[in-house]
């Protein structure tokens, strides 16, 4: 009887053996074989259960969607602080050997200029008569390592990071240049605007600590838990926007908001909460962005909760071995960027951030787009690489590794330029 019993006990193991990595997903898979069976949340589906068939309908869907993600995933998004204002530090008229105007402005969030803020950098086509549109994401290593240009101000917080993580990170001019195509998009008459990520939050798992989720909490009426990291960064693209809307050199019905990787997670999440965003870029954005949750291929809910617990609120956590109980999936936050044009893109070598869970993301948002007559993605089949496909919803994946590079920004131009006309 013992026995027996000892062998059930062995058999019911070794079933949740073969059955967690499906669903508790704690081991990294990379063989499409083993992806298995999964149902995505319905997207149309009210959480009352009525099916959404119009856009009027859709509205209040897509504010239950976007609930949803703040208690799940994200957190809540604060607005505008009340007493935000500007300050111009430089203006160079004669930037990038006279083919850009260059303003870097100080973003101050409380009253005074003693409290937190972020420095941006604009550049802007020089020889335009009328406003440009604007495409504005953040960078990993300071507005210095976005181009060689010696004007640019070095930046302040982004020497404070080495500190804590311990890693030797000078800071180069242009070190990151390959990234951020600054003359090609002033060539083709786009200006572009960035910051620093790190002057929101330090990434790393403390560094809400000196960020604004602690300075600005009685600003904003909300406390450090009450957010993540991500959530911070998406916060900062808005309050960019906030800047743009008042240079008249910028259209401020043409801000495109992008970012690669755990930026373009957070460019997502900022193009969900704020509508300003006239369209929306995610370049290798993966788990926690484009990429479909519930598809077990490369980084898994658990190993993004693990081993960046500041990103996400606590929630988020409690799904890292369920993940089949998360109530949204990623195509969800993807569909609240309708009716406005959404570029997904990927990278063949980029396994960890899934292509195919990216695509199927982008193409299980399309209901959305179709309720505004809007076409999105169209085929089914991931495209062959360096081609893109669909028009207000494209996606293409690109040949090499996790990166954002030439081929992905001259898509990007013409996608905006075909979709803001
Ligand atoms: C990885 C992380 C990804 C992605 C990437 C990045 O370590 O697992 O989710 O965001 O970092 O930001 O480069």
């Amino acid at each position: 009887m013992m026995i027996k019993k000892v062998n059930f006990f062995l058999f019911c193991l070794a079933i949740l053996h073969v059955s967690l990595p499906l669903f508790g997903q704690e081991t990294f898979n990379y063989d499409e074989g083993k992806v298995g069976e999964y149902t995505l949340p319905s997207l149309l589906t009210s959480n009352s259960g009525d099916i959404v068939t119009n856009e009027k309908e859709w509205k209040q869907r897509r504010a239950e969607i976007l609930q949803l993600f703040q208690e799940n995933v994200y957190g809540k998004c604060p607005g505008k602080p009340k007493h935000i204002h500007f300050e111009i530090k430089k203006i160079n008229k004669n930037a990038l050997a006279g083919k850009a105007i260059s303003k870097q402005v100080r973003i101050f969030f409380t009253k005074g200029n003693k409290g937190p803020y972020m420095d941006v950098l604009l550049y802007l086509p020089s020889h335009t008569s009328k406003p440009v549109p604007v495409f504005v994401g953040l960078n990993f290593k300071g507005n210095q390592s976005v181009n060689t240009d010696s004007t640019i101000l070095l930046s302040e917080k982004q020497p404070e990071l080495s500190k804590y993580t311990k890693k030797n990170d000078p800071m180069i001019r242009g070190n990151q240049s390959e990234r951020w195509e600054v003359e090609t998009l002033i060539e083709n008459g786009f200006a572009t605007a960035t910051a620093y990520y790190g002057d929101l939050e330090l990434d790393y798992p403390e560094g809400w600590q000196s960020g604004i989720r602690t300075s600005l909490q009685t600003e904003l009426g909300i406390k450090p838990d009450e957010w993540g990291a991500i959530g911070a960064w998406a916060w900062g693209l808005s309050r960019i926007t906030d800047y743009l809307e008042t240079d008249k050199q910028v259209n401020p019905k043409k801000i495109i908001v992008h970012g690669h990787s755990r930026l373009g997670k957070a460019a997502l999440w900022a193009g969900a909460n704020d509508t300003r965003f006239a369209a929306v870029i995610s370049n290798n954005s993966g788990e926690g962005g484009a990429a479909l949750a519930r598809r077990w291929f490369g980084e898994t809910t658990n190993r993004i909760n693990t081993n960046f617990p500041h990103w996400f609120i606590g929630q988020y956590k409690t799904f890292n071995n369920n993940v089949q109980n998360l109530p949204v999936d990623q195509h969800m936050l993807l569909a609240l960027i309708a009716p406005r044009p959404l570029y997904v893109a990927s990278a063949t070598e980029d396994l960890w951030a899934d292509p195919k869970g990216e695509f199927l993301s982008a193409k299980n948002a399309e209901p959305a787009y179709t309720l505004f007559g809007k076409k999105g993605l169209e085929n089914t089949e991931m495209p062959p690489p360096d081609t893109s496909i669909g028009k207000t919803i494209r996606y293409h994946i690109r040949t090499g590794k996790h990166n954002i590079l030439l081929f992905d920004w001259l898509q990007y131009m013409v996608f905006v330029s075909s979709n803001l006309k």
